[in-house]
């Protein structure tokens, strides 16, 4: 890890200390609960968890697009270009097809996700792999 990749990531770090508002690139790191610079099984699915929470504005237990879309509207972080709207992430782990997602249905598409992002197999995410993986899956495909 270069220096200012170091900075950056104990910068976010102390940022979410202060505050749950982060930015998509930083969940990753919010997520480290630890600090030992990686994200595991168990830390992947709090984080998840309390993403799911977070989004979910209504508390109906389901989180539509309009609610995505309003939750990174208060991030100050809209869809960048090329990214997936809220609307087509939201289809991509939507196993029921409903147009909303349940937590157990963002639940299990984040655990495939995680899945996906450990590229070496040994059950944690590192910084390499969160990002790597992470703007894969945000890009259209
Ligand atoms: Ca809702
Ligand atoms: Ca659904
Ligand atoms: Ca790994």
């Amino acid at each position: 890890m270069t220096r200012s990749a170091l900075t950056s990531w104990l910068t976010a770090a102390s940022l979410l200390a202060a505050g749950p508002a982060l930015a998509d690139d930083d969940k990753g790191k919010a997520m480290d609960r630890n600090d030992d610079g990686m994200v595991s099984a168990s830390e992947h699915e709090n984080g998840a968890k309390a993403m799911f929470d977070g989004m979910d504005r209504n508390k109906d237990g389901s989180v539509t697009a309009t609610e995505m879309d309003a939750a990174h509207a208060a991030r100050g972080k809209p869809a960048r270009a090329g990214e997936m709207s809220s609307a087509e992430k939201i289809r991509a782990i939507d196993s029921d097809g409903d147009g909303k997602l349940t937590a157990n249905e963002h639940s299990a598409g984040s655990k495939s996700r995680f899945t996906r992002m450990d590229t070496d197999r040994d059950g944690t995410l590192s910084q390499v792999e969160w990002t790597a993986g992470h703007d894969k899956a945000m890009r259209k495909p």
